[in-house]
């Protein structure tokens, strides 16, 4: 089976899945095997790698080691460029940033990566990436020189969905931006949800289980974390988003 068509029964099953982003830049590769077994322990449904910036050299070492200890979680590339494909991984969401109007971020780098994703062999998974506004300039929108989607203006990110389901991505993914201050208002995602099929991946600022939830009730298919539990030392708070993202209520 694809790995798109495996991530595709995990709503069907719990309701929606938890994935958890990790920063080659932000976890030593030392932790990477304890980091994996809680991943397993807690439930979480799949791992992204990447970032914005990659000031490590050890991308290629990082994504093996994951893909090693990763006790049959898939794992998912999540690149911020070019420099962040590697053929350990399971799958690379294959992005196109569609709230920008900047060819090098909707045309331009996937040009450049295709031919190395041609040769290496690793399965692809379209996905329309949409910054939204979320308070302070994010990482994202600053390297990508985009300005995001108004946040109180969930018509624009409709249509903006409605163009991708109509150019056949497979996932939209609803960005704050890591670390944003404000995480993706639930009426901009239940406005996406009613209007669009694709399944809705939604992150960036997202630091508690209760936000997580709602998030899925607003109709997101798939939550993602990775900064909050980058920060914090909170015992089980990984299974706590896992328990509250695979619980839907509606
Ligand atoms: C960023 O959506 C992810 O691409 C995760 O964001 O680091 O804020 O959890 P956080």
């Amino acid at each position: 089976m694809q790995v798109f068509d495996s991530l595709l029964q995990i709503p069907k099953e719990k309701g929606a899945g938890y994935f958890v982003l990790i920063d080659p830049d932000k976890l030593p590769v030392t932790k990477i095997s304890d980091f994996m077994l809680k991943a397993r322990d807690a439930g979480v449904d799949a791992v992204l790698i990447g970032g914005s910036l990659l000031i490590s050299g050890e991308f290629e070492d990082f994504v093996n080691q994951v893909k090693i200890n990763s006790n049959g979680i898939p794992v998912l590339l999540f690149p911020g460029g070019v420099n962040q494909i590697s053929a350990k991984a399971d799958a690379l969401l294959f992005l196109s940033l569609i709230s920008g109007r900047e060819a090098q971020h909707l045309i331009g780098s996937q040009v450049l990566a295709a031919p190395i994703i041609h040769r290496i062999g690793i399965e692809t998974i379209s996905t329309a990436y949409m910054l939204i506004e979320s308070g302070r300039p994010t990482s994202a929108q600053y390297m990508s020189g985009t300005t995001p989607i108004p946040r109180n203006k969930p018509d624009i990110a409709v249509a903006h969905a409605l163009a991708a389901q109509y150019l056949g991505f497979k996932f939209i993914y609803l960005e704050a931006g890591s670390g944003a201050e404000n995480s993706v208002p639930v009426e901009l995602i239940q406005a996406v949800s009613k209007t669009v099929d694709l399944p809705l991946i939604v992150g960036g600022g997202i630091v508690s289980p209760e936000t997580a939830r709602k998030k899925v009730d607003a109709g997101a298919s798939f939550v993602v974390t990775g900064t909050i539990i980058e920060n914090s030392s909170e015992d089980g708070l990984l299974k706590k988003f896992a328990e509250a993202i695979h619980s839907r209520s509606n």
